[in-house]
């Protein structure tokens, strides 16, 4: 299988993540869809990622599908979602608010990085910010330990470390340890799985785009 998308992309990050705790093995193409369009259009005829392309040559675009794909190629019990009962439901709720807070957190960063400052429209990032705060509230909360739904890991856990990660590099005034701790404290535990630890966003990348630093207080 071969993964297209840099790790920067969010959700690109966590079908890789996904890749990896499932020990299947894929090709990275870290092709960037703003950046290198043309080669993610051969893959994403929309020019999107997360595209995984089969062994067989066929592409599944969206990443909520190809980690459910995934989850069918290994057996019952190491797949990262539970299959059935409150547990699922549990489950797709809290898979659920890590997805709409990345997906907030990615239209904040379109306003800073597509933007330029004079024009950024400011009620919009507030309220991006303020949906994003009201998210990971919920995931603060969520009971379980050591992982989201207890004591495996699931896709709860993956989108949420990715979308708070991301958020407290973004926007750090917010998005901390001081205010969301057992956030933190999962991104930590996290962290210490190479599938986590090995996908972080390049450096450079991050800093070519220039949301480092590039939070206006908004
Ligand atoms: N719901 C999609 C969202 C994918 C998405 O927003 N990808 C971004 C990068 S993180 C992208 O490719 N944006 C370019 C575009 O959609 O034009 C998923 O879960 O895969």
């Amino acid at each position: 299988m071969k993964l297209v998308g840099p790790w920067f992309s969010g959700y690109t990050r966590r079908v890789g993540i996904t890749l990896k705790l499932l020990k299947l093995p894929f090709e990275h193409l870290p092709y960037h869809a703003y950046r290198e369009a043309e080669r993610v259009r051969a893959f994403s005829p929309m020019v999107r990622v997360p595209a995984l392309q089969l062994d067989d040559a066929q592409v599944l675009i969206d990443s909520s599908a190809i980690v459910d794909y995934l989850d069918s190629l290994v057996p019952l019990d190491q797949r990262l979602m539970p299959a059935s009962g409150p547990e699922r439901v549990r489950a797709l709720q809290l898979v659920g608010y890590g997805c709409a807070c990345y997906d907030k957190l990615a239209r904040y960063c379109d306003e800073l990085m597509l933007r330029p400052e004079a024009h950024r429209l400011a009620h919009l990032q507030t309220g991006y910010r303020e949906q994003m705060e009201s998210g990971f509230r919920v995931l603060e909360a969520a009971q379980a330990d050591p992982w989201l739904l207890g004591a495996r890991i699931s896709q709860a856990d993956i989108m949420a470390v990715v979308a708070f990660q991301s958020a407290s590099v973004v926007i750090p005034r917010t998005f901390n340890s001081a205010s969301f701790p057992r956030l933190a404290a999962l991104v930590d535990q996290a962290m210490q799985l190479t599938a986590f630890s090995s996908t972080l966003p390049d450096l450079a990348d991050l800093q070519a785009s220039g949301l480092i630093g590039a939070d206006n207080g908004v």
